[in-house]
C-alpha cells in the first residue's frame, strides 16, 4: 500500500500524466464539507469559487450524495434505447420546478448549449420559415458557453477560439448590454435566436444594466426571435433569486442549466423549452449516452430539493448585499470596483507594486480562502450558497487581510 501522497507529489502527477489545459493555484485539495475544503496537508479553505458555481449546495451535501449512492448501487446506466424509472420523475419535477412544458437532459453545460443551438436552429426551420442553412444566431463579445468547437465559434476570447479553426459559421456578435446594437442586429429576417448570459460571469462578473433582459427579451418576441438565457453559471440560486432572468421576471424561450443543477455531485445540464419549440426535435435527432440517466435525475432532484428547503435564493440575495457592502470598505487602492449579484461577484485589481490579482489569490489561499482570478485583474468571490453569515464574516476578515498585506 503506497503511503499517503503529499500535495508536491500529487502536483508532480498532474504536471507528468496530465494534459496542461489548466494553470491551478498550487493548492491540492482532498475533502469537502459545505463552504470548506480541505487540502492534503489538511489545511482548511473557505472554498470562494465553488467549482465556478456548481457547489452551490455546498460540497458533499448528504441529501445529494445519498441520493447518488443510493441510485448507484440500484441502476446506473439504461441509455436511452430503454425506459426508466427515474427520468420521467424528474422530468415532471424539473419541468413543474422551472415552469416549462419539456426538459432535454445533457451532461455539461456546454451540451446544454449545443443542445439549445440546435433547437433554435431547427425551429427558426420547421416553424419560422428561415431558409435551410441560413438561420443566425446573436451572442455577445466576451460571452463564454463552453469549450467545444461551435461553442468556441461564438466566443471573442482569442485563448479560447485561437487556434481551433475552421470555425461554424450562422453567428452575429454584438456588444453586451447594449441594446441598440440588438436592435440593429434583428432586423436580419434570418435570426433565429440571442444566446445571452443574464451575468456574464468569466467576462468578469459583468452585471448589464437593470432592465437590459426585459427589454432584450421584447425586442426578440416583436421580431419572432427565440431567447436563449445560458443560467449555466447564474443559475440555480446563485444571484439571489432561482434564476438570474427572475430578477427581470423573463421567462426564456430556452433555458439552459448545469453546473449546481446536480450540486457538483455529478455532470447534469438540462434545456428546458415549451411544446412549440422543444417538439421540433424527434426521435433520433439528439442524444447522449449518459444524458438523463437514472443517477443523473435522481441527483437533479435531490439537489433542487435542497435549494428550496433551504431557501438558497433568499440566502444569496442576503449575504451578497453584506459581501459587497464590506468589500467597498477595504481602504485599499487595489480595489478598482467591487461587482456582483447575490453571492456572484468579482472585485477589480488594480496592479500594486508589481502584485496582481493572482498575488491576491495566492495570500488569501495562505490566509485561508479560495479564489482564482480571471481576465488577469478580476477576482471572483462565489462561496457556496450554505455559507453562514457568520462564516461569510470570517472569510471577509481573511480577504481583507489578504488585500491590506499589499498596502
Ligand atoms: C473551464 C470559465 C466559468 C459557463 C456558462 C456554459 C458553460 C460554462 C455560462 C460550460 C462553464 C466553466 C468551465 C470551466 C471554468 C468555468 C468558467 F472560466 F471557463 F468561463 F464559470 F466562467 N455556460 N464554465 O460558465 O459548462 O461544459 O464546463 O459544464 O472550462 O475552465 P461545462
Amino acid at each position: 500500500m503506497s503511503e499517503k501522497l503529499n500535495s508536491q507529489e500529487l502536483i508532480a502527477l498532474e504536471e507528468k500524466y496530465g494534459a496542461h489545459n489548466y494553470h491551478p493555484l498550487p493548492v491540492v485539495l482532498s475533502r469537502g464539507e459545505g463552504p470548506m475544503v480541505w487540502d492534503v496537508e489538511g489545511k482548511q479553505y473557505f472554498d470562494f469559487l465553488s467549482a465556478y458555481s456548481a457547489v452551490n449546495q455546498g460540497h458533499c451535501h448528504p441529501k445529494i450524495v445519498d441520493a447518488m449512492v443510493e441510485q448507484a448501487r440500484t441502476l446506473t446506466l439504461t441509455s436511452r434505447a430503454f425506459f426508466n424509472d427515474s427520468l420521467g420523475v424528474y422530468e415532471k419535477y424539473i419541468t413543474e420546478f422551472f415552469g416549462f412544458d419539456k426538459v432535454l437532459p445533457m451532461n455539461t453545460g456546454a451540451e446544454g448549449d449545443e443542445t439549445a443551438l440546435k433547437l433554435c436552429r431547427k425551429w427558426a426551420y420547421d416553424k419560422k420559415g428561415v431558409p435551410e442553412n441560413e438561420a443566425k444566431i446573436i451572442v455577445c463579445e466576451n460571452n463564454f458557453h463552453g469549450r467545444t468547437i461551435t461553442v468556441v465559434s461564438m466566443s471573442t476570447d482569442p485563448e479560447a477560439r485561437d487556434g481551433f479553426g475552421p470555425y461554424t459559421p450562422g453567428f452575429i456578435t454584438i456588444p453586451y448590454n447594449d441594446l441598440d446594437a440588438l436592435a440593429k442586429a434583428l432586423e436580419d429576417p434570418n435570426i433565429a435566436g440571442f444566446l445571452v448570459e443574464p451575468i456574464q460571469g468569466e467576462a468578469g462578473v459583468y452585471v448589464p444594466d437593470e432592465g437590459y433582459l426585459s427589454k432584450a427579451y421584447a425586442m426578440c418576441k416583436a421580431k419572432n426571435v427565440l431567447f436563449i438565457a445560458d443560467e449555466v453559471q447564474t443559475g440555480i440560486a446563485r444571484t439571489g433569486k432561482l434564476l438570474a432572468c427572475d430578477h427581470e421576471n423573463v421567462k426564456p424561450d430556452i433555458l439552459i442549466l448545469g453546473k449546481a443543477l446536480s450540486g457538483g455531485a455529478y455532470p447534469v445540464s438540462a434545456v428546458l423549452a415549451d411544446d412549440d419549440i422543444m417538439m421540433v426535435i424527434k426521435p433520433g435527432q439528439h442524444g447522449s449516452t449518459f444524458g438523463g440517466n437514472p443517477v443523473a435525475a435522481r441527483v437533479g432532484i435531490a439537489a433542487l430539493k435542497v435549494v428550496k428547503e433551504e431557501k438558497l435564493a433568499e440566502r444569496a440575495e442576503k449575504l451578497g448585499k453584506i459581501f459587497r457592502e464590506e468589500m467597498r470598505k477595504i481602504d485599499s487602492d487595489m480595489i478598482k470596483l467591487v461587482r456582483g449579484k447575490g453571492l456572484l461577484n468579482a472585485i477589480i485589481i488594480e496592479p500594486k507594486n508589481g502584485k496582481e490579482a493572482w498575488d491576491v489569490c495566492v495570500e488569501m489561499a495562505k490566509n485561508g480562502v479560495l479564489a482564482k482570478p480571471t481576465h488577469g485583474d478580476i477576482i471572483r468571490f462565489a462561496p457556496p450558497l450554505v455559507i453562514s453569515e457568520e462564516q461569510l464574516m470570517d472569510a471577509i476578515d481573511r480577504i481583507k487581510k489578504s488585500i491590506l498585506a499589499f498596502e
